[in-house]
């Protein structure tokens, strides 16, 4: 077969990169993850998948984005982008991890064998496969080993080079598009500054101050990113760019960034003199995918909004655009819809259920992005971590695109959805322009950060992690919102549950070696607590060592 010209290379790849004894890796919520060190094999075999994946998709360019994310700076990750911009088609997961599994060389290509066979696919077809990776300083080591694993089955390879996710994202979709032109990365990378910041100065061209948002950058890419964006923004809005240092690979995420921010509920330390009183902020995430905002009060008091406030921001923003524009009242009626996962404040998901509707799926933007693609024609999703973005349907788009406004105030909100589309990365969750978004949405909805927070207010809540042997021991059903396995847990945490009249579930975490505990309750010290106990339980279930039970 074709397969035995790549033979001789796959061989020497597969030795330079073994895999090491009781090794094992998981294609999970976003990828592989682990720690850096420990990657090359996997990115080796990365790219060869990465390139069957291309033959499958008639040579339409797949991306590769190595990043752990939110994750520690010793970790990394790998994960791929399919032909439209979208998370890697589920059916394919599984594979990849066999991939990553295969033991030895000869493990492997008997894998791979069967894998083309199986799946049909047409060796002779060309590949062409589009990589970049973020700040971390495994990354290089992790790209040599993947150009290798493209390198090795002919694929055609496009560095992006060190971008954010979003980015590489948006890049995979244009360069799809039928009737882009441009082959140049760089020039590609431009254009997507110059599409967002645009849109945005347009929407924003009658305000006659200009805005000022500090922007935590977690110390990673999305630093190199929101400088480009800044110098794009000119005089709509200054971002006053904070935590940068992307020479320093250990300062990625410690301390600072979305992530933190969520999980603590408090402002990165580094903020706490830099922020003023009534001032907006944001944080992004290691690989800009995630947006935070919050503010202090007058009082100094720090006040959170997170994905789902965010959510409610922006789905009310769109609605009123839709009806202000006359797209109401057309024939086929423009449907807006959420989607959300279980770790929505249920408050949030209340507000909204009373005014649109409703989706909660299971954790991972690739869920999201589904249900929004197919349950709405304009779906808004955020991750309550601050993940998310709006989609909208081919056919909502066609309404927009072919809609004749009956009056100038109509042909305004028309012109301003336009300019919101084209503000908004459909592709997947990107924290600068959701950030860009925001600022929109406030302006028009003529919101102060205070009103926009007043919308409805957060039930407390904690989510606690909880270090297990094996994760894989706990499997969930109902959007993630009940345990399956272990047996009787999902009993037990029910009962506590009914004692502080609160809300709280158990799933593992598909990105790190965790199981993931979340409670919420009218009080504070009733999440918490409910939080604690319902960890203690999972930890003992777990056969957790009882010095290091969470308490
Ligand atoms: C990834 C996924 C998100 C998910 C998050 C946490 O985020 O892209 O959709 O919410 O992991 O997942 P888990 O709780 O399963 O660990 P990121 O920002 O790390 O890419």
């Amino acid at each position: 077969s074709t397969l035995s010209k790549f033979e001789a290379k796959l061989k020497r790849g597969l030795n330079e990169y073994p895999v090491k004894p009781g090794e094992t890796f998981q294609y999970g919520t976003a990828g592989f993850r682990t720690r850096g060190d420990k990657l090359e094999s996997v990115l080796f075999k990365v790219g060869i998948l990465a390139a069957l994946r291309s033959k499958t998709c008639n040579g339409k360019a797949i991306g590769v984005m190595i990043t752990a994310s939110h994750n520690p700076a010793e970790d990394n990750g790998v994960k791929l982008v399919d032909p439209h911009g979208e998370m890697l088609d589920t059916s394919w997961e599984s594979h990849a991890t066999d991939f990553a599994n295969a033991p030895s060389p000869d493990a492997f290509l008997a894998t791979l064998k069967s894998f083309i066979e199986t799946k049909n696919i047409p060796l002779n077809t060309p590949a062409s496969v589009v990589y970049a990776r973020d700040t971390r300083s495994s990354g290089p080591k992790l790209v040599t080993a993947l150009r290798k694993g493209l390198a090795a089955v002919d694929a055609d390879a496009t560095d992006a080079d060190v971008t954010t996710t979003p980015i590489l994202h948006y890049l995979v979709n244009t360069i799809n598009t039928p009737g882009t032109q441009e082959s140049d990365v760089k020039k590609l990378i431009e254009g997507y500054f110059v599409k967002i910041s645009s849109a945005f100065r347009k929407l924003l061209a009658e305000r006659t101050s200009s805005g000022h948002l500090l922007v935590d950058c977690a110390n990673g890419v999305g630093a190199l990113a929101a400088k480009t964006l800044n110098h794009y923004l000119g005089e709509s809005l200054n971002l006053e760019l904070e935590n940068t240092a992307t020479d320093s690979c250990e300062e990625l995420n410690k301390d600072c960034g979305a992530d933190y921010v969520k999980v603590n509920q408090k402002l990165p330390p580094s903020l706490t003199s830099v922020l003023q009183c009534g001032q907006r902020g944001c944080s992004l995430d290691g690989d800009a995918d995630r947006l935070i905002y919050y503010y202090l009060d007058e009082s100094g008091e720090f006040h959170m909004l997170d994905g789902d406030k965010i959510t409610t921001l922006v789905a009310s923003f769109i609605i009123k655009l839709v009806k202000d524009a006359g797209l109401e009242d057309i024939q086929e009626k423009i449907k807006v819809g959420v989607v959300q996962t279980a770790y929505a404040n249920g408050n949030s998901t209340k507000y909204l259920s009373e005014r649109l509707p409703v989706t909660c799926v299971s954790t991972g933007v690739k869920h999201l992005h589904h249900a929004a693609a197919e349950k709405y024609d304009i779906g808004v999703y955020f991750e309550a971590n601050g993940h998310g973005t709006v989609l909208f349907s081919p056919s909502a788009q066609r309404a927009i695109d072919s809609h004749k406004p009956s009056t100038s105030a109509h042909s305004d909100a028309l012109n301003r959805l336009k300019d919101v589309i084209d503000v908004i990365n459909q592709t997947v969750g990107d924290a600068l322009s959701d950030m860009l978004l925001v600022e929109v949405a406030l302006h028009h909805m003529s919101y102060t950060v205070e009103a926009w927070n007043r919308l409805y207010s957060d039930l407390p809540n904690r989510l606690v992690k909880v270090k297990v042997g094996d994760r894989n021991a706990f499997t969930t059903e109902d959007a993630e919102r009940r345990l399956v396995q272990p047996p009787g847990l999902q009993e037990k945490i029910d009962q506590l549950v009914r004692e502080k009249r609160g809300r709280s579930f158990v799933r593992p975490s598909g990105t790190e070696d965790v199981v993931r505990v979340y409670a919420e309750a009218p009080e504070t010290d009733q999440a918490i607590d409910l939080a604690l106990r319902v960890a203690g339980i999972v930890y003992d279930e777990a056969g957790g060592d009882p010095a290091q039970r969470p308490a």
